[in-house]
């Protein structure tokens, strides 16, 4: 069966045939209760491809995502392969091993239906909503460092079984149509009119100015190649704020359909361009009073992830290295240091991470799919003027990498001084 044809026998779910449809499975009804008729269901998906829907009982709650066979923002006229669930099925998995607690259980996986039922994370809510909010989590760059620094080195000829290494990196080659997203909307479409792009009128200078400038072309394209053809590890491959879930002192990772062996700065790229259009967007949602703070707040988790992200690459480096790259033959066994070796590597990563980071402070604002950070402020002329600003940082990331994340803090600060229309 190719990756496009609906499996025979998958109906998408509804609020009203899921009680039914879900009845005779034993692990749903030992956590919801026995009789369906006792459940309630709501469908509250709200990202751009998926349905989900929360179901409530007597014994408790979960949720049961369902891939729907296009993208649910555009409608059928973009089919989309089912396969995704699967995909994330076997991220989702991969990922609870690799740094357990930081992803939700999953309870049951119908492949032909391309539902997984899930753990239902409570009073947990979407990060980029949380942030949008003016809240703050506690711990937030912390678990995330460490989840990007954990899946990374564990996902990757670091630490992996080399012949199993290669088998996943082909079962996840298979993830064909997420990835083609990916390289259209992330790396391509923003420096071009694209058809399905679209953005704030008042923007008009600015995105004229980013296309005219082939050096930017150039780098996202560089980019895109270290994306297709830089397969070091199974990366999360979409790891922004709405990919989070947080209470106020615990965060999890959701979503990884468009899991994929890629560079190891990926995730932690996306991450940090999320969080810098949250700090980019907060003048039209805070008043004056408590916005520095809280811009500063933001800030300070872009050096925390990064800060957790190092230590945690650098303790797995000295403990866990036992994969065919950098052996350990080359440097402890003789009596050397590999810390020059790592922190090369560490740069690579990093300087990655800061080009990714780049294309995705554009892409969000540029084609398809743009986020609540900015989408939500009415004003769009003080919503162009925020976003020239991510634009900006975006382009001069591309160009000139910064060393750290202090550089990279200084950088956002300054682009947030800024009147560029
Ligand atoms: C058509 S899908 C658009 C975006 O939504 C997902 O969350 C990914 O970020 C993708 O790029
Ligand atoms: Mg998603």
């Amino acid at each position: 069966m190719g990756l496009n044809e609906i499996p025979k026998g998958y109906e998408a779910l509804t609020v009203e045939t899921l009680p039914t449809r879900l009845a005779s499975l034993a692990d749903v009804k030992a956590r919801v209760g026995p009789d369906p008729e006792s459940w309630s269901v709501r469908e509250v998906g709200d990202g751009n491809l998926n349905l989900v829907f929360i179901v409530t009982g007597p014994a408790g709650q979960l949720v049961v995502k369902q891939a729907l066979p296009y993208v649910r923002l555009v409608g059928d006229s973009w089919p989309l392969p089912l396969k995704r669930a699967f995909f994330e099925y076997h991220a989702l998995t991969r990922q609870a091993a690799r740094d357990p607690g930081m992803v939700p259980q999953i309870y049951h996986f119908d492949e032909t239906q391309a539902l997984i039922v899930m753990e239902y994370l409570s009073p947990h809510i979407i990060l980029r909503g949380k942030l949008i909010k003016g809240e703050r989590v506690q711990g937030l760059g912390p678990a995330l460092g460490k989840f990007c620094a954990r899946t990374a080195f564990r996902g990757s000829d670091l630490s992996m079984d080399a012949g199993q290494k290669k088998a996943d990196t082909a079962l996840f080659a298979g993830n064909v149509e997420l990835c083609d997203i990916t390289e259209q909307l992330v790396f391509t479409d923003s420096y071009y009119d694209a058809e399905r792009n679209h953005h704030t009128p008042e923007l008009q200078p600015a995105v004229d100015r980013l296309r005219a400038d082939p050096a930017v072309k150039a780098a996202a394209q560089m980019m895109l190649m270290r994306f297709t053809s830089g397969g070091e590890t199974l990366m999360h491959g979409d790891l922004h704020t709405g990919s989070v879930m947080c209470t106020d002192s615990d965060t999890k990772v959701i979503d990884p359909e468009f899991a994929f062996y890629g560079p190891f700065g990926f995730d932690l790229g996306m991450l940090i361009s999320n969080y810098l259009m949250a700090y980019f967007s907060q003048p039209a949602h805070r008043p004056p009073d408590g916005l520095d703070a809280y811009q500063d707040w933001l800030l300070s988790v872009i050096e925390e992830t990064s800060g957790a992200f190092i230590e945690e690459f650098k303790h797995l480096w000295a403990t866990q290295r036992a994969g065919i790259i950098y052996p350990r033959s080359l440097w402890e066994d003789q009596g050397q240091s590999s810390d020059g070796a790592r922190d090369g590597l560490l740069t690579h990563i990093w300087n990655d991470a800061m080009g990714f980071c780049g294309v995705e402070l554009h892409r969000r604002i540029l084609t398809l799919a743009h986020n609540a950070d900015f989408e939500t402020i009415e004003d769009t002329a003080a919503r162009a003027k925020l976003e020239a600003r991510s634009l900006d940082l975006g382009r001069s990331l591309l160009l000139r990498r910064p060393p750290d994340s202090a550089a990279l803090v200084a950088m956002a600060r300054a682009a947030n001084a800024e009147d560029l229309l």
